[in-house]
């Protein structure tokens, strides 16, 4: 037999697919409509395992589907704004879009290898006007809907370049180009509210069955709702602080209370007292996210004040000014139970304040703590008057109970969920579309006047906002008054791109951003495929876009994904040089290091990474063992939610399977025989229905395996009727994960059109039936033997399989029976 040319038939069935646009999704086609979505791609360079991992299983479902005859949205594009573009522009002088625009083509290129069954006639990337124009025209919406505002907040600045760092630009506190200690600096920036909704949020999950328990978890942590108590110290000076806890049970814990760098109290003691004032200064070091703000050394500055305990006021806190606490959240201040809060524990331990237990632990109830770190479980209340005694739940609610009869203070709800905001002092972004003007003040641009587009002529030579210092682009007629103003120049945040492209895919109408009822009848996406590096933020934008639309009314889509799978990485071996640098798996043979010729040590299977060198580039792989057996071998070896580690005998295993299926397959090799074979029809009627069945449930390893099998069971078979048929079906069954090869050997059997058109063969459930069932044999309702009989034979014919069992004969030692129950298929009781 001939072996699969997959170089050749690779690309003339990609060529056929195109051609007859197979694999277009046509609106209202009356079809049962089916959305499969992956996550789309940043056009960073080439496409990478992870990518081919993650855009195979979506392939295999889309195909799935398209055989069962639904009309499948499988559209893709281009995630096509950020930093990266900006640090090739200023590394390489190339421009951002040029940049991206080339890496595009590439990766276009590269996927259309792996024969995925896309609507190109959709794609779009995020980096063009006829995409961010429609976005610029839903931002203006929701600034009329109320649902956009402006506010100072803290951005990490760089002193001495002179301009706004991202996140990942602060590197341990410094900038990542200067190397200069970051600083927070307050400015002017657009926020989305999406603490609006976070309620809606919260409750969204509960319906949401097809997502994974642990990323409901993680949104539902990140909202972070919590009940509870609001409340003012009074002060030494006659004033009094407000603060927010969410473990009023403590309440007689508390050894101090501390305000934020930025609190009023902070900032009137600033101006009196300049140790202070350099205290504070030092708080605004560092970056802004709150993993930072986690790891910095608590640190803190006595004012001075003292404050009076609530339910017992000869007991005196001091008051401080600490890092640790965000103006941002609850009313910025909190008092501290070092006992059982580690913050607290950290701080009082460095300032010598007591450490007093409330909560027992076990059975230490001792008001000394004398313990390593703070106890934040669970516990009895002790050491608290009236609370003692009870457990957390039960004085969180006594003391809620108690403040609001006193009037000293009430529960209250808080979410650690922050509005969104979406301004961003970079280039390479959706310009935000708001005109400031002197007269007016801030004025949205006009509808007509979109797309606000970006100039191509930037420089990136220096540091800063290349749009901000762009000659002309900023300074434009106020649309109001007509008098001279200036271009919002700050751009979006690069998630609001993505929170709403999968709306875009399913209508894309030149002159508004999707047309509402095509849209609606697409979404919501049926299946979204993605890594769970993006289980929390970008999954949460998109939900709360989509619930803005609704509550605008122009779109009826409460949750915008129904079925989430996040797949698991792909990995492979480390290797390290003699000397110790990363080696690539290209600089190895035989375990050698080619260019020293000295053995190399092979480290652990790790996610493929740059930084470690233990990446593999798919294209050459395509080039050499073809589309489909890298798409086998994505499939094959780990449950998809797994981590899939990468090996050469893998894919050479996934090579083999391919070529062993040809030669099952190829028209020279099957032999036209005779005759039924009910065995091997049985077992393709079991594949039929479980490979379906498995894929539904992305459970494509489990899919692979029992086409493993049936391929096996049909090189065992002799030739007849079934097994022609066997072949064929086993070929509808493997075309949605191998269907370079499926197509070839379809066209050579003279199958109708396309196989990517055929219908998935129909289970017969006649032969998905066991064909035996096992009686349990009883003598009065004692178990004698079990007999395995065929299903649903005749009465009599058990009752006499029953009596000439030899358990059963020596049992009744030659007497008849009084009674016989038979019950089907099930058992068999004698009454002696
Ligand atoms: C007393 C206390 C005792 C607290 C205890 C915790 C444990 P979550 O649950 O994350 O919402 N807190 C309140 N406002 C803060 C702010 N602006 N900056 C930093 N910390 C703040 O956290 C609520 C708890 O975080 C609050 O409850 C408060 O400390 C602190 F054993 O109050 B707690
Ligand atoms: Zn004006």
């Amino acid at each position: 037999a001939s072996r699969f040319n997959a170089q050749k038939a690779d690309a003339q069935w990609q060529a056929a697919w195109d051609e007859r646009q197979t694999f277009r999704a046509r609106d209202n086609s009356g079809k049962p409509q089916s959305y499969v979505l992956e996550m789309f791609p940043y056009p960073s360079g080439r496409i990478h395992m992870g990518h081919v991992r993650n855009y195979t299983m979506g392939d295999v479902l889309a195909r799935y589907r398209r055989m069962l005859g639904h009309e499948v949205l499988h559209p893709m594009g281009w995630d096509a704004f950020g930093m990266p573009a900006e640090n090739a522009a200023m590394e390489k002088g190339v421009h951002p879009g040029t940049w991206t625009l080339a890496n595009i083509e590439t990766m276009k290129a590269q996927l259309k290898r792996l024969g995925f069954a896309l609507d190109w006639s959709r794609e779009l990337a995020t980096c063009k006007p006829d995409y961010y124009g429609h976005e610029q025209a839903l931002f203006l919406d929701m600034v009329a809907a109320g649902l956009v505002y402006r506010k100072e907040s803290s951005v990490n600045w760089d002193p001495v370049d002179m301009t706004v760092l991202a996140n990942e630009q602060v590197i341990d506190g410094r900038g990542w180009r200067s190397g200069a200690l970051v600083e927070k600096r307050k400015l002017n920036q657009w926020f989305l509210k999406i603490t609006d909704f976070a309620d809606e949020l919260i409750a969204g999950l509960g319906k949401l069955e097809h997502w994974p328990d642990k990323v409901k978890l993680m949104q539902e942590n990140w909202i972070g709702k919590s009940q509870g108590l609001q409340f003012r110290f009074a002060l030494s000076d006659g004033g009094s602080v407000e603060v927010f806890t969410t473990r009023p049970d403590t309440i007689f814990g508390a050894s101090f209370v501390a305000v934020a760098a930025d609190h009023p109290i902070a900032r009137a003691l600033a101006e009196i007292n300049a140790e202070a004032e350099a205290f504070i200064a030092m708080c605004k070091l560092g970056g802004t996210t709150a993993a930072e703000i986690e790891t910095q050394e608590k640190q803190g500055f006595d004012t001075g004040l003292s404050a009076a305990h609530p339910l017992d006021a000869s007991i005196k806190l001091p008051v401080y000014i600490a890092n640790f606490v965000l103006m941002e959240y609850g009313t910025g201040a909190v008092f501290g139970v070092p006992a059982h809060d580690q913050r607290d524990f950290d701080f009082a331990t460095k300032y010598g304040l007591p450490i007093r237990r409330v909560v027992s632990d076990g059975d230490k109830t001792a008001p000394d703590f004398a313990e390593a770190e703070a106890y934040t479980g669970p516990g009895t209340i002790v050491n608290s008057h009236f609370l003692n005694g009870m457990d957390v739940e039960d004085a969180k609610r006594a003391v809620i109970t108690r403040a609001q009869e006193g009037g000293w203070g009430h529960g209250t709800t808080v979410y650690r969920l922050r509005d969104w905001g979406v301004s961003r002092q970079r280039y390479w972004g959706t310009p935000i579309p708001i005109i400031h003007c002197d007269a007016c003040g801030v004025v949205p641009v006009p509808k007509d006047q979109l797309p606000v587009t970006l100039p191509d002529d930037v420089t990136f030579d220096i540091p800063g906002n290349p749009l901000d210092r762009h000659p002309t682009w900023k300074h434009v007629a106020c649309p109001s008054c007509g008098g001279a103003a200036v271009r919002e120049t700050d751009t979006l945040d690069t998630f609001a791109d993505s929170s709403w492209y999968f709306i875009r895919f399913a209508s894309q109408p030149k002159d508004k951003p999707f047309d509402k009822a095509v849209a609606e009848s697409w979404l919501p996406v049926g299946q979204y495929i993605g890594g769970v590096e993006h289980a929390i933020l970008h999954l949460l934008y998109a939900r709360f876009w989509t619930r803005a639309l609704k509550h605008m009314g122009l779109l009826d889509v409460a949750e915008p994904f129904t079925g989430l799978f996040t797949q698991g990485m792909v990995t492979h071996e480390t290797y390290k040089s003699a000397d110790g640098r990363w080696l690539s798996p290209d600089d190895i043979r035989d375990g050698i290091e080619t260019a020293s010729g000295q053995p190399v040590t092979v480290g652990r299977v790790e996610k493929m990474s740059k930084s470690k060198k233990n990446t593999v580039d798919p294209e050459p792989i395509v080039d050499r063992y073809g589309a489909d057996a890298v798409r086998w071998f994505m499939l094959s070896d780990s449950p998809p939610e797994r981590d899939l580690p990468w090996t050469e005998a893998g894919i050479e295993g996934a090579w083999r399977f391919v070529q062993r299926l040809w030669r099952l397959v190829d028209a020279d090799g099957i032999e036209p025989g005779e005759g039924g074979d009910e065995a091997l029809d049985r077992k393709v009627h079991k594949t039929i229905a479980g490979v379906g069945a498995d894929i539904e449930a992305l459970a494509f390893n489990k899919a692979v395996a029992k086409l493993y099998e049936l391929t096996s069971a049909i090189e065992r078979a002799a030739p007849s009727a079934s097994r022609a048929d066997a072949v064929r079906t086993l070929l509808l069954l493997a075309s949605p994960m191998v269907p370079h090869l499926a197509e070839e050997a379809w066209s050579m059997q003279g199958g109708d059109g396309l196989i990517a058109d055929a219908p998935w063969p129909e289970a017969d459930p006649a032969l998905l039936v066991e064909d035996e069932v096992t009686y349990a044999i009883q003598i009065n309702g004692k178990l004698r033997d079990t007999l395995k009989l065929p299903k649903g034979m005749a009465r009599e014919d058990v009752e006499a399989a029953a009596l000439a069992s030899g358990n059963v004969v020596r049992v009744l030692d030659g007497k008849p029976p009084r009674k016989v129950i038979v019950v089907p298929d099930r058992l068999v009781n004698l009454v002696a």
